[in-house]
């Protein structure tokens, strides 16, 4: 079902087309294709895509760039109602997220931060090229239950170990728990650096934020 709409969905990230990738998203939704849906079969795969033809050299940081404009602006259509579906009032937890130094990937992470506060989180939102100790110091100010880190690049991974260090130093661990993620982040990498959870996409996220918190 819906095939045509997600191939069209994922070329609109390979063309670098904001307005259309906005367009469909509105789409998406009169059709009735769940947000999550149409975000994970239609917008993602294009993503995948121009990543993987960067990688060989087939397409440059422009288009990078653009593919990365075209996802915003479909999320951006997709987010609020994404919101509204989470109906639960009872906060679960409290955390707190942000994209580590030197590293400026924000899709992602807004999507996870998106999903854990449509599921009942509180979350705190640092952004992109967050320094270490800032991870800590806003952990400390709002007594988050957990931290979560995401890295896109293989050179950046080392940051999650330092926040992970920074949390020990700052005596905040083993209350506050830190999870992590990000394309290039595995499971073995998070159990390496002493993080309580990895989470491959952001429902993953919202499942393992839940079950530390035994939620
Ligand atoms: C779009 C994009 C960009 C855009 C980002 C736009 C933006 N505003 O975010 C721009 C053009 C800025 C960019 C720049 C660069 N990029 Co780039 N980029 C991508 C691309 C194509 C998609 C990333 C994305 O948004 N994916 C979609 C989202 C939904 O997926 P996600 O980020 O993986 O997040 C999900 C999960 O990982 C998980 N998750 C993420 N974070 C967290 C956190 C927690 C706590 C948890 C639990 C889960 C979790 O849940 C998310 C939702 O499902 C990837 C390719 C790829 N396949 O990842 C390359 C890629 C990441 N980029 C790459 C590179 C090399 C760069 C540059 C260095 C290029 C350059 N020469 O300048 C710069 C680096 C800039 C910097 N300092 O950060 C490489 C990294 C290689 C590596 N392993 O180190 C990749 C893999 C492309 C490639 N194949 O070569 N990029």
């Amino acid at each position: 079902m819906h095939e045509e709409q997600f191939n069209a969905m994922r070329q609109s990230i390979v063309d670098g087309a904001p307005e259309h990738a906005s367009e469909l998203a509105s789409k998406a939704l009169e059709l009735g294709i769940a947000p999550l849906e149409a975000i994970n079969k239609g917008f993602v795969p294009g993503l995948t895509h121009i990543g993987e033809q960067f990688r060989l050299g087939e397409v440059f940081l422009p288009d990078l760039v653009m593919a990365g404009e075209a996802m915003k602006a479909a999320v951006a259509v997709l987010e609020p109602e994404m919101q509204k579906r989470g109906t639960q009032r009872e906060i679960l937890g409290k955390v707190v997220l942000g994209t580590v130094k030197g590293d400026i990937h924000e899709i992602g992470k807004t999507l996870v931060s998106t999903l854990l506060s449509a599921s009942g989180f509180q979350v705190f939102d640092l952004g992109v090229d967050v320094p270490v100790e800032r991870f800590a110091e806003k952990a400390r100010e709002v007594q988050a239950d957990i931290v979560g880190v995401s890295a896109l690049l293989t050179t950046t991974m080392q940051g999650q170990k330092s926040v992970v260090e920074a949390l020990d130093r700052h005596g905040l661990r083993p209350k506050v728990k830190v999870i992590v993620g990000g394309a290039p982040v595995t499971r073995d990498w998070a159990e390496k650096i002493g993080a309580d959870g990895y989470g491959q996409d952001a429902m993953a996220a919202v499942a393992i934020a839940r079950s530390l918190l035994h939620k």
